[in-house]
């Protein structure tokens, strides 16, 4: 077919096609499982003022907040050592766009919100619900959010005396000019994961009851935080320390002064290069002399600290879900404006099967966190059965390590779906990947959040895995009795039972097997209790055909591959031998 041609690509003409733009939309209204979500759990007066609360924030994510967020990744932190006379000053440059999300957190109440209980044990669902619109937008400001609420979780739990009283109101005020934010700092240059091997920093008591720290913190995130909780070894009387876990004590350190200087006695050595996570100021510092208080017992420093970090973990799960969230919607929305061969993407049936499996993985994250945030709602509200608890425990270090792995894989596909735009800078996309990396390394990794799960059994003795085993099947109760759902339930239950089976043969078996079959359980206990979460949520009176397609597919996955890698050997004395023979070759 001839055309008459005009000569488009002349001098500045570029052409006449441009692709649209894919945009965010209202996530509270784009989320149907979500709304569902809370419909079927809340009761009726919570989900009414819930829903309410979530629609209004959803606009305002996508009104004001998403655009900070991008300026958020394109204006990162600086550190300005000196100032123009010499001094030294260290002060950490932050944009005005993450000025601005820590008025907005507060004005939002995303951590008093958790601390009010003005819904019971529904305000920590109804918390987690409004980080999950938040995160993607939030330019990471989610990162010091985490360790904020981890801070004010341990100063709730250790009881607000002293200083803490003033920190706690702080932490969880609604009041922008009145709230702070606070960092963690456990990880030294020695270990991260083996914070006992790796923590150098030393405390000595002063005379009115107060310490000073001397040590390097080697990685410390949101460093333009007003305070801190930290790890350190205290000097005794004859100058000496102990060592390993027992050794540890944990502190509270206010980091600047009321004019947000850093205060005497910590000076900022750097700020990191990062992958990702480019947002957030992570600075190497030196403790020469900074003034702490005392806030746990001499020796249970870890043991104190666990608290935060069950909640950073939870945040970390509500990042890795929200942000496989926000690509699938991204992708929807470009799908039905990108033409290829001839028709919208989305009418190609490969392309849109790509983005099911990318919707089962997020649609059984989702509910895994959810659950997490019920549990973790009933504990803080003294309503938490025993068994609530155990599974609390249990289900923390089990989906932040799965959701964070199942997070960089659905966002790498994710990309993908955008073809080239993916790779872009410029699109925003790059951005989410990048970030999505850390979520399985800080906060615990992979490997020591498996041996976390061990540790929960090994410490309750059995009870927290017993705890697992019931409340499954509580939850395929309702299933088994809709036909469609059955033999997913079938598949479930095959997979429990063969799991029974593993626990049963390694109880007889030595340390190493167990060692080597962690990050296998842990998935095995995500995929078989996130089985059981969309299954349950499939058998609720008028559920979509959606929630039923989820829960089927998810079961066609290996649901049990402890069972199927415990079979081939991969466990045993010999298998770890071969494995370094191998991985060390040559
Ligand atoms: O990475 C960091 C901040 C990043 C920025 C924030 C992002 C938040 C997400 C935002 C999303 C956008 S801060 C650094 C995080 N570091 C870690 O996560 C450390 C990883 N390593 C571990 O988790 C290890 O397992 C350790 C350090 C906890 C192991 O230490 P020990 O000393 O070897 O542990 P023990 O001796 O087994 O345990 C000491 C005590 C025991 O209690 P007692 O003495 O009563 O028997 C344990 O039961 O601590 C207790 N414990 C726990 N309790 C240890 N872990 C836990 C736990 N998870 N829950 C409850
Ligand atoms: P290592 O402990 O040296 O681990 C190296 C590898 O060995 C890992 O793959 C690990 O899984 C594996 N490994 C170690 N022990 C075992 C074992 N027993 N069995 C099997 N595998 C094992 N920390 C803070 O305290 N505060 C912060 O604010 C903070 N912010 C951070 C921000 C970013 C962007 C990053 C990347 C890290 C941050 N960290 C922070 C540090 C983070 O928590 C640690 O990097 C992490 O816990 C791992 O510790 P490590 O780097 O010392 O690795």
């Amino acid at each position: 077919i001839l055309q008459e041609l005009k000569a488009p690509f002349a001098r500045t003409e570029t052409g006449t096609f441009f692709q649209e733009q894919p945009r965010i939309g209202n996530q509270y209204l784009e989320d149907g499982l979500l709304q569902r979500y809370l419909k079927v759990h809340l009761p009726p007066k919570v989900f009414t003022e819930v829903s309410q609360d979530l629609e209004r924030f959803g606009s305002r994510v996508m009104d004001e907040i998403d655009s900070l967020g991008r300026e958020c990744e394109l204006t990162p932190p600086r550190l300005q050592q000196y100032d123009a006379w010499g001094r030294r000053v260290d002060h950490i440059i932050t944009c005005m766009a993450w000025k601005r999300m820590k008025e907005i957190s507060a004005e939002e109440g995303l951590i008093a919100e958790a601390y009010e209980r003005r819904y019971s044990s529904w305000s920590r669902v109804h918390q987690v619900a409004k980080l999950y619109l938040y995160a993607p937008s939030s330019g990471l400001f989610t990162c010091p959010l985490a360790m904020t609420d981890g801070a004010a979780k341990v100063i709730e739990t250790l009881g607000s005396l002293g200083p803490l009283e003033e920190a706690f109101s702080h932490l969880t005020s609604r009041d922008p000019t009145k709230f702070w934010t606070s960092g963690q700092w456990m990880t030294e240059r020695k270990g991260g994961s083996d914070v006992a091997g790796g923590t150098e920093t030393v405390a000595r008591e002063q005379s009115d009851g107060t310490y000073i720290l001397h040590g390097f913190k080697w990685f410390t995130s949101a460093t333009d935080s007003d305070m801190t909780l930290t790890l350190a070894r205290i000097v005794d009387a004859r100058g000496q320390v102990e060592q390993g876990s027992r050794g540890l004590s944990l502190f509270y350190m206010k980091v600047r002064d009321e004019e947000g200087k850093v205060n005497d006695g910590i000076e900022v050595q750097r700020l990191k290069e990062k992958l990702g996570t480019r947002q957030v100021p992570t600075a190497e510092l030196l403790l020469d002399g900074a003034k702490a208080y005392r806030i746990s017992a001499e020796g249970r420093g870890v043991a104190s600290i666990a608290s935060m970090l069950t909640i950073t973990r939870i945040h970390n799960v509500v990042s890795a879900v929200a942000s496989m969230r926000r690509v699938i919607n991204m992708a929807r929305a470009y799908a039905t404006k990108r033409v290829a061969f001839g028709k919208p993407i989305k009418d190609h049936p490969l392309h849109t099967q790509t983005m099911a499996r990318m919707e089962v993985q997020a649609r059984g994250a989702f509910l895994l966190l959810m659950e997490t945030a019920r549990l973790l709602g009933l504990e803080e509200t003294s309503m938490a059965t025993e068994q609530d608890q155990d599974l609390l425990r249990l289900l923390t270090p089990v989906a932040k390590l799965y959701t964070g792995k199942q997070a960089i894989a659905v966002i790498s596909e994710g990309l993908e779906c955008f073809g080239g735009q993916g790779y872009m800078e410029d699109t925003g996309f790059a951005v989410v990947l990048r970030d999505a990396q850390v979520l399985t390394i800080w906060e615990g990794t992979t490997n020591i959040l498996a041996l976390d799960v061990l540790r929960s059994l090994t410490k309750s003795q059995g009870k927290v895995l017993a705890a697992f085993f019931s409340a499954a099947q509580e939850k395929l109760e309702l299933a088994s009795r809709i036909s469609d759902l059955e033999s997913s339930v079938q598949l479930i239950q095959n997979a429990l039972h063969r799991l029974g089976q593993f626990t049963q043969r390694a109880g007889s078996k030595g340390t190493v097997t167990m060692q080597l079959a962690a990050r296998d359980f842990a998935y095995t206990l995500a995929r078989i209790y996130t089985g059981a979460l969309l299954l349950e949520h499939a058998a609720q009176p008028g559920a979509p055909l959606t929630d039923i397609y989820t829960a089927q597919r998810w079961c066609q996955q290996d649901l049990c591959p402890v069972d199927k890698e415990e079979r081939a050997g991969c466990y045993d004395e010999a298998a770890a031998s071969m494995d370094t023979s191998f991985v060390y070759e040559g």
